[in-house]
């Protein structure tokens, strides 16, 4: 509270109505795609999160494409067309192709799905996502049976993109999931961010979210979708394979070769504000955990 002054604008302040309108049919969303053993804990989960501002979710971020520090993508990523788009849809699916994102608008379901955001620098937001299953998305291509793993890769547009001149990451950014993760109800396709469409640095006009992984795993402007039978490349395990696994599951029990990852900041408190523990899975293991039984977390990290 000591800074409040840093930032002017409350949630309350600059929230549209229609994301306090929809809070509900979070929670009907949840109950309907998560069965019958992960209602309650998810929606306690729900209501108990206060999101935080529009202004500390669009002004803090990371999209390396147009630049490292936490300003830059606000800075520089207006520089980005998002208009027309399509995301190539490939690999072991029915119908493989271009897909226009105006279509796949009209074809999914919009929620509002307020999630815990954390990042692997151990910092944390909650957000008021807008969005779809990606399992809608992927069944709508027909996944065929084969399909183990989905991979996605970002756009990359070095006249839009000032940050990808440095080889900080291998360009284009790309992340992938098992299959199983990503037809999770959880995994959502974020299109929006407090009802208002999802601003260019927070991954227009499309981007991933999987609220249990690290925030690296939430892969932005999103151009294409391979289904495939072996796990895919991800950037930041070929950047440091050590430091950076495929599953990067949230877990307080796993430090980062660098941190300790038992904690987090949560950003919008001001500079006082105190760490608070991190929740196994980011708080979402009664409904994940199963997807890794059996399985050693600190060896699949
Ligand atoms: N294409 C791309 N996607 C990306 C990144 C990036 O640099 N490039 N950064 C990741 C990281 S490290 C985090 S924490 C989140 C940040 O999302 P946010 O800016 O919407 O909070 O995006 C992820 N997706
Ligand atoms: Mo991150």
């Amino acid at each position: 509270m000591a800074h409040r002054w840093i930032n002017t604008l409350t949630h309350d302040d600059v929230t549209p109505l229609a994301a306090f309108m929809n809070r509900r049919s979070v929670m009907a969303g949840l109950a309907a795609g998560v069965g019958l053993a992960g209602i309650g804990g998810a929606a306690q989960a729900q209501d108990a999160l206060e999101p935080n501002s529009y202004e500390d979710i669009t002004q803090y971020n990371n999209y390396y494409e147009f630049g490292t520090g936490k300003n830059d993508p606000a800075a520089n990523a207006h520089m980005l067309t998002t208009e027309p788009w399509s995301v190539k849809i490939d690999g072991l699916v029915d119908k493989p192709g271009d897909y226009a994102m105006a279509d796949i608008m009209d074809a999914m379901t919009i929620e509002e799905r307020i999630y815990r955001f954390r990042c692997v620098e151990a910092w944390s937001m909650v957000i008021p996502w807008n969005g779809f299953e990606l399992a809608d998305l992927l069944t709508m291509a027909g996944v065929q049976t084969d399909a183990k793993y989905v991979a996605f890769e970002t756009a990359l547009r070095p006249d839009e993109m000032p940050g990808v001149r440095f080889p900080v990451l291998d360009w284009p950014y790309v992340e992938g999931l098992r299959l199983d993760e990503a037809m999770h109800p959880l995994t959502i396709m974020a299109t929006g961010i407090y009802g208002k469409p999802i601003p260019n640095q927070n991954g227009a006009p499309m981007r991933l979210v999987v609220p249990w992984k690290y925030g690296f795993k939430s892969i932005k402007s999103i151009v294409r979708i391979t289904l495939t039978d072996k796990e895919p490349p991800t950037s930041w395990n070929k950047a440091n394979a050590r430091e950076y696994g495929f599953y990067s599951n949230v877990n307080p029990e796993v430090d980062h070769p660098r941190w300790s990852q038992a904690s987090e900041r949560p950003i919008g408190g001001g500079l006082f504000a105190k760490r608070k523990p991190t929740l196994m899975m980011n708080g979402y293991a009664d409904e994940v955990a199963g997807l890794y039984d059996g399985m050693d977390l600190k060896v699949h990290f």
